[in-house]
């Protein structure tokens, strides 16, 4: 299976400001040598229809947005990394093995699972979306079939809030008429190759003499590039280790007394506790997250010796909120969190997927 959330950064920052909900929104990398100097990084479908698109220079976004209602936005990382997080708890729940791609995307291997049974697979794929639907109030799309390369392309064929299931005798009928460019993995230059050799769907791919190709891209790439037009691929499901854990929490009230925020960031680093004894793991980078009542995040770090002990966690995440507050001491918090990075899991590789 192949798991994508629709417009990911755009879809949540629609969720958390309901007066932007029915615009077009463009949320932006902002490099900030000037004004409008960056690239745009996502944008909800009705900024697509507007021509504005992943990818392009923040200025030209502005020039096609000119004289329209269309809200532009900076990315926050942090609560993007959030959501992502809980929602790849939902579908590590719902697989044998899950493979995080992007913060957005993941392979899941439901091969156990489902028993290899078509219909009980779509059962999973329907009971994803309706969690994640219902408990982050976003919509994904996803593709099932029987590897990776496939589901992938199914999960972006349907989109936004699709389901589309390509059995193996559906493979090739389903491939051969795609553009070679809309194969995943075929980039630019690839394509510009086929192209001069005649090439243009899948089809013709398939059926094109592989001596001929390996003489333009060499064996392996030949091999690779036909293959993908049949839709085979052996790939496995691989974990990945998880490179941080952390947990967010929201104060009673936006708040800048040190005291009652130090206690949610206790209470915090019990939760953390439980998961970091059971997967036996220890950490070097200690950093504590802040969301004040704007809504603006900031992190600050700081990397010890190894250590396996929260208490570590709690007593540098007080001395990161002390200077938190003599840097912003005009600031109140909404929203504090504490996150581990730079892991060793040395003797605990099987208990992973409880992150
Ligand atoms: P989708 O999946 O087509 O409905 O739309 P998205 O927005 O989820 O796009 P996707 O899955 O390709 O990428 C996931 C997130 O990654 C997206 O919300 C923003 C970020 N992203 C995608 N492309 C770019 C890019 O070219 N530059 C930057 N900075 N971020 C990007
Ligand atoms: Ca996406």
């Amino acid at each position: 299976m192949h798991v994508d959330i629709d417009s990911f950064y755009a879809s949540l920052e629609e969720k958390r400001n309901i007066e932007i909900k029915d615009k077009p929104i463009v949320v932006c990398v902002y490099s900030g040598r000037t004004e409008d100097s960056g690239a745009v990084s996502t944008s909800n479908y009705k900024a697509r229809e507007l021509g504005i698109k992943a990818g392009m220079p923040i200025v030209i976004a502005k020039r096609i947005a000119k004289g329209k209602d269309v809200i532009f936005l900076p990315v926050d990382m942090e609560y993007y990394r959030e959501v992502s997080d809980r929602i790849m708890e939902i579908m590590e729940d719902e697989a044998d093995i899950i493979e995080q791609v992007s913060i957005d995307e993941a392979y899941l291997d439901v091969t156990e699972k489902s028993g290899r049974d078509w219909n009980k697979a779509i059962e999973i794929a329907n009971s994803i979306k309706e969690k994640i639907n219902s408990q982050e109030d976003l919509s994904v799309s996803i593709g099932v079939s029987s590897n990776k390369f496939v589901a992938k392309m199914a999960s972006d064929f349907q989109k936004p809030n699709g389901l589309t299931i390509i059995k193996e005798e559906d493979i090739i009928p389903f491939l051969e008429n795609f553009k070679v460019s809309k194969l995943h993995g075929v980039g630019q230059k690839t394509t510009k190759s086929l192209n001069e050799l005649g090439i243009e769907t899948a089809r013709d791919l398939s059926s094109y003499d592989i001596k001929e190709l390996e003489r333009e891209f060499g064996k392996n790439k030949a091999k690779l590039l036909q293959e993908k037009s049949l839709g085979i691929d052996l790939s496995p499901v691989e974990p990945k280790e998880k490179k941080q854990l952390s947990r967010i929490g929201t104060l009673k009230e936006d708040t800048k007394e040190i005291n009652s925020i130090f206690e949610k960031i206790v209470e915090l680093s019990k939760d953390m506790e439980q998961r970091l004894l059971k997967n036996n793991v220890s950490f070097r980078t200690i950093s504590l997250i802040t969301i004040d009542n704007e809504l603006k995040t900031q992190t600050k770090s700081e990397t010890i010796s190894r250590t396996k002990d929260v208490q570590k966690v709690v007593s540098i995440s007080k001395k990161l909120l002390e200077k938190f507050f003599e840097e912003n001491s005009d600031k109140k918090l909404r929203r504090v969190g504490i996150r581990v990075s730079n892991l060793d899991f040395s003797k605990s590789q099987k208990t992973l997927d409880d992150f």
